[in-house]
């Protein structure tokens, strides 16, 4: 059974009545605003002085230097002053993404002329000297960037990077059902992967319980020095496109302004009207079967209003016009007068008073208050965000009555805790993941929510339904990125749970919601949002089914490169600390929290009350494991992650067992960042406490989850020289759990061999060990390629020395 209906549209009556509301003189007005956002636009990009062009434009008005884009800017102007319309037409809850967001001077021309932009920053008042910071501030040092920034009110999105517009407008709309986020599409960025593979959102979205996402594509034809695929396609092509993605279209083409403002007036009139008349047919008969969601294709010259020919060659309409269409500098001084005549074509006189304010006429046509757009809460979303409801993880704990006495799925047990999780925050809690929920083994959430999902079902398929609190079953990490994203920045809270090798994939969108945590932790306005939790399950070290291509630590490596204001990095050892790390997780704000956890059963080291108190001091000496209370321990064994401190722990055992005059402090570590210096990080270990764990001089053999070298980065401050570590080396194949861990030495054999060579004075005793041990890993060799599993003696080994 297919879930997607066609309402009867209400098209054609709507055409008729709309014609009659939308006035000429609405339509004049709405042009005039519009080029009133122009020219605060082409003024941001290029003046310094003589805002309202009273004098004689001269060089000296001009920045020295000049940047910024113009191409889509005229666009989303355009786009904007419709908007608003509809909003007020309509009473609208709704806000605005820039997917292109390098065009920045339009988002925050349009705040400006709606007055959020003074609001927020009073010193830019809506009057000749405000306009005059307003333009000299854009682009210019310690000024705004000229992206849509998170210093841009009403944004949540910067579109530096492109392609994440439509994801987090999704996200944003999830649970929000009065929420209609408009979705600026650039045509270039529709090319990207996660903006290709987000037009599929629909197919996720309740028509009931979330609001509605409205996509405009600003098929303005070029890229920076490229046409664009979308554009040069015919017709009818581009349509049947659309409605394959389950789209309805509304085209609005063409350049002439009269013409296109009422053809963007009954476009934008005819999806608002669809996205209520589906809404209120899901929502009285609660019949949530995926209607064929409005989206509007603006066919537009690119760098619209703009310099038609520049230097003897077109720019409106063409790439030319991507940046700035004239160069006007000292070597283009000739130029001035173009910029000039460019700026005058706006007539700026008609659209401010003498006090350089917005005539009254023309700001009347903004929204007013929260339901501008620049001041929509949803675009500030620390504003509404509310604390979850938190169950008590102790319940959950696993008993554990003495250091790996039982063994434990960790994921498993955290599946039950995030279970009352979801049940306790039915509207501001949602798990997200690329059909790896299962999995991950997190099944257990089934028992309380479905995956959402409004597509085709069949008898067979598990778990599906339209509402539900889970968003794991399309196969995009993008999207699951992008949707969390969007959920977070309007103020609710979520984690996205991947294999860990695979999150490599949105290394790029975590780097730029970093970037957004980092400046918004700077603007007093912008109030902190949850943070965002990644639970990396099937790591490294545990890839039963799949080989190699599964093995991929680095995303600690590129996570612990952004701000330490902002990033968060946990390795518990065991359930009861992955409970205690994750409780936290879910409490904190403004941070992106990274949490690498196993699901296999392995040996549990801690019972509740010890791991909550190991988790809260994020390193600690095991006192159980070691042997040197009371003296100088000769070794530090440490480890970072869970299939680690099981092997540590084993090379422990061998060398008490064996050697047990030497002095072996054991260590472990679950906050990584605790190795970092407390100047570097707020979490880093001061000298004092870290010399005091790990000592001045002493041997540190410390087995680590991932690439080693990043223990050795983060901590090559420390006065102790002998940090020796192992962790993952790129080795790997389809092998037994054991191997894996020989081939890339982080094994127990590996480790007290290690120990061996580097504590001096281990004698005869030391040798004859150590070759018993290398007998061992050739004995290990045959025994996996004969029998195709790990040999008995590491498969029942247990813990077994008494604290
Ligand atoms: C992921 C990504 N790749 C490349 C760029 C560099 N870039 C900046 S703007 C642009 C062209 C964008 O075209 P489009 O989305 O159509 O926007 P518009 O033409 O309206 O400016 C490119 C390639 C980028 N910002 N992000």
């Amino acid at each position: 059974m297919l879930r997607c209906k066609t309402y009867k549209k209400m098209e054609e009556l709507l055409l008729d009545t709309a014609l009659e509301q939308i006035s000429p003189e609405l339509l004049n007005k709405m042009d005039a605003y519009w080029r009133a956002a122009n020219y605060l636009s082409v003024g941001q990009i290029y003046l310094y002085d003589n805002a309202m062009l009273r004098e004689k434009l001269l060089l000296s008005h001009v920045k020295p230097i000049v940047v910024g884009h113009w191409g889509t800017t005229p666009g989303q102007n355009f786009i904007y002053v419709h908007l608003n319309r509809l909003i007020k037409k309509f009473d609208l809850n709704m806000f605005y993404i820039s997917g292109p967001g390098h065009g920045g001077p339009a988002l925050v021309a349009n705040t400006y002329l709606e007055g959020s932009y003074s609001e927020v920053y009073p010193n830019i008042s809506q009057d000749e000297e405000g306009m005059k910071k307003l333009f000299t501030q854009f682009s210019f040092p310690g000024g705004i960037s000229s992206h849509v920034a998170p210093s841009t009110p009403g944004s949540i999105h910067e579109g530096g990077e492109l392609g994440y517009s439509l994801s987090h407008a999704f996200g944003a709309v999830f649970d929000n059902p009065d929420l209609i986020v408009a979705c600026i599409v650039g045509d270039g960025e529709a090319e990207t992967g996660p903006l290709a593979t987000a037009w599929h959102s629909n197919k996720f979205l309740n028509p009931i319980t979330d609001g509605a996402v409205l996509p405009i594509l600003h098929l303005n034809g070029y890229k920076i020095s490229n046409p664009t695929l979308l554009a040069r396609i015919d017709h009818e092509e581009l349509e049947q496109f659309f409605k394959g993605c389950g789209w309805t279209p509304y085209f609005v083409e063409g350049d002439d302004p009269e013409k296109m403002h009422l053809e963007m007036a009954l476009a934008t009139e005819t999806a608002i009207t669809d996205i209520r008349s589906f809404q209120e047919h899901a929502r009285i008969t609660s019949d949530n079967s995926r209607p064929r969601w409005p989206m509007i294709v603006l066919r537009s010259p690119k760098g619209w209003t703009g310099p038609k020919v520049v230097d003897g060659l077109q720019n409106e309409g063409t790439f030319r016009s991507h940046q700035v269409p004239i160069l006007v500098d000292e070597k283009h001084p000739q130029n001035v007068v173009l910029l000039e005549n460019w700026m005058k074509s706006y007539r700026a006189e008609e659209l401010f008073d003498e006090k350089g304010r917005l005539i009254p006429e023309l700001a009347d046509l903004a929204p007013k208050g929260n339901s501008r757009m620049g001041s929509n809460p949803h675009t500030n979303g620390g504003l509404l965000l509310e604390d979850l409801r938190m169950p008590d993880f102790r319940k959950f704990a696993l008993d554990v009555p003495s250091p790996g006495s039982v063994q434990g799925q960790d994921t498993m047990v955290l599946a039950k805790f995030l279970t009352e999780v979801i049940s306790l925050n039915k509207n501001n809690f949602r798990v997200f993941g690329p059909d790896e929920t299962l999995s991950n083994l997190l099944g257990a959430i089934f028992q309380v929510s479905n995956r959402q999902w409004d597509a085709g079902m069949q008898d067979n398929d598990e778990f599906l339904s339209p509402s539900g609190r889970i968003l794991d079953a399309q196969l995009s990490e993008h999207q699951c990125e992008g949707w969390l994203e969007g959920y977070l920045l309007t103020g609710r809270h979520g984690i996205f749970n991947s294999y860990e090798a695979f999150i490599r994939i949105v290394d790029s969108m975590f780097s730029q919601h970093a970037k957004w945590l980092k400046v918004t932790r700077e603007l007093p306005w912008r109030r902190n949002i949850a943070s965002l939790n990644y639970l990396l399950a099937s790591h490294v070290w545990q890839q039963d089914h799949n080989g190699f291509t599964h093995q991929d630590p680095g995303f600690l490596d590129h996570v612990i490169s952004k701000k330490a204001d902002v990033v968060r990095v946990y390795l518990p050892p065991d359930a009861n600390c992955l409970l205690s790390v994750f409780d936290h997780c879910l409490r904190s704000k403004h941070y992106v929290n990274v949490v690498v956890a196993g699901k296999h059963a392995l040996p549990q080291w801690l019972n509740m009350q010890e791991a909550e108190t190991h988790c809260t001091e994020g390193i600690g000496i095991w006192q159980w494991a070691s042997n040197d209370q009371g003296s100088e321990p000769d070794v530090i064994m440490a480890s970072c992650g869970d299939t680690v401190t099981l092997e540590l722990l084993a090379a422990v055992s061998i060398l008490r067992e064996h050697l047990p005059e030497l002095k072996v402090r054991v260590v472990n570590v679950v906050d990584l960042m605790k190795m970092q210096s407390s100047s570097e990080h707020p979490h880093g270990l001061s000298e004092v406490d870290y010399d005091s764990i790990f000592t001045k001089d002493k041997h540190i053999i410390f087995n680590f989850h991932g690439y080693p070298w990043l223990v050795h980065r983060i901590s090559y401050r420390r006065a102790n020289r002998n940090l020796h570590v192992r962790g993952y080396k790129e080795e790997g194949t389809i092998t037994t759990p054991f191997d894996l861990r020989v081939q890339n030495e982080i094994d127990r054999f590996h480790l007290v061999i290690d120990v061996i060579d580097r504590v001096p004075n281990l004698g005869s005793k030391g040798a004859y060990l150590k070759q018993q041990l290398k007998d061992k890993l050739i004995e290990h060799k045959h025994y996996v390629n004969r029998y195709g599993k790990d040999m008995p003696e590491i498969l029942e080994w247990k813990w077994n020395i008494k604290s």
